[in-house]
């Protein structure tokens, strides 16, 4: 018997198109409330497909007691319920290493156009200003601190491109990593307060929820400059805003936010902030290399009975 795929939500076209072609697919966007769907059909899917956005709940596993493997598209596994995967023996699939480079280009671009006010100078060109006077003074890159949370094989990745940038690195992991070569610094709001640039690259997720909080924001001070390519809930949205508005940080280059695509307005009319919609791994190069990372777990799973890069 052909196994059965549940597509949770939608790709590109190219990729829906091949999943649909190649496999006995439904496309759950298509049949309405989702939950109700899977209270109905639930029992008759053997595979999921999902991404990084749209995830694999606990509720929706629920309703799947014969699922076998999610192959999810996308890096971040915070959207699917991981632990009850596990204990159901249920395999899942993500898509690490293909996304680093762009990540990291997207962070240090970021950290870029906050420190030397690139968007802000545009705006001003575009707003007429220039003729009036000239641009005010950005603050300078090379040679500043930079402090890693998460350094993970994105962060490594950021971390050698800000070599390049003669920045000093340090970083803050749950726990020292065994190989950095980058000074590891237990204490987060030490590495805020060092840091003039604190980039985000760890998981989302319970154990990093709203890690960067108030405290931490003020740390890093009003000369600083925070940078999210990891995922919103690691910031207290709120606390940000706040520091942001009263000029008690810096500035922030963010890819990620709380609730998106719904982005606070208050960071709408701040000058200091560059707003990016989550397009961190947004490359044609890198979406198709992940695109075929999902088809090659799948391949495995139904050949083989094993994923290629499990969540572990
Ligand atoms: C995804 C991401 O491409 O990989 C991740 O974890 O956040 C992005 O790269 C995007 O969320 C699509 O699911």
């Amino acid at each position: 018997m052909e196994p059965k795929i549940l597509h949770v939500g939608p790709l590109t076209e190219r990729f829906n198109q091949r999943l649909a072609g190649e496999h006995a697919v439904t496309q759950l966007w298509q049949q309405g409330d989702a939950l109700t769907f899977l209270d109905e059909h639930g029992a008759g899917f053997d595979i999921v497909v999902t991404s990084a956005r749209f995830g694999c709940s606990a509720a929706m596993l629920e309703r799947l007691p014969n699922v076998r493997a999610i192959c999810s598209f996308g890096v971040g596994y915070d959207a699917i319920a991981v632990d009850v995967a596990r204990r159901r023996g249920i395999q899942v699939s993500y898509t690490p290493d293909v996304l680093n480079d762009c990540v990291a280009d997207l962070a240090m671009g970021l950290l870029i156009d906050c420190s030397r006010r690139i968007s802000a100078s545009d705006r001003f060109v575009r707003a007429g200003s220039w003729p009036a006077g000239n641009f005010p003074l950005a603050r300078k890159v090379s040679g500043k601190r930079l402090g890693i949370v998460g350094l993970g094989r994105i962060g490594k990745d950021v971390a050698r491109r800000a070599g390049g940038f003669d920045m000093q690195v340090r970083y803050h992991n749950r726990r020292q990593g065994a190989d950095s070569a980058y000074g590891f610094e237990p204490d987060l709001l030490a590495l805020a307060r060092w840091a003039d640039f604190l980039v985000l690259t760890c998981p989302g997720g319970a154990a990093t929820h709203h890690l960067i909080s108030a405290p931490v924001l003020d740390a890093l001070g009003p000369d600083g400059i925070l940078i999210n390519v990891a995922r919103g809930s690691v910031v207290d949205e709120q606390a940000l805003v706040a520091a942001l508005t009263e000029g008690r940080l810096g500035g922030a280059g963010l890819d990620v936010f709380e609730a998106e695509p719904r982005v606070p307005d208050a960071l709408f009319t701040l000058d200091n902030v560059v707003l990016a919609p989550h397009i961190g791994s947004g490359t044609a190069e890198t979406r198709l290399q992940m695109e075929e990372q999902v088809f090659a777990n799948l391949q495995a799973f139904l050949d083989k009975g094993e994923v290629l890069t499990p969540v572990v």
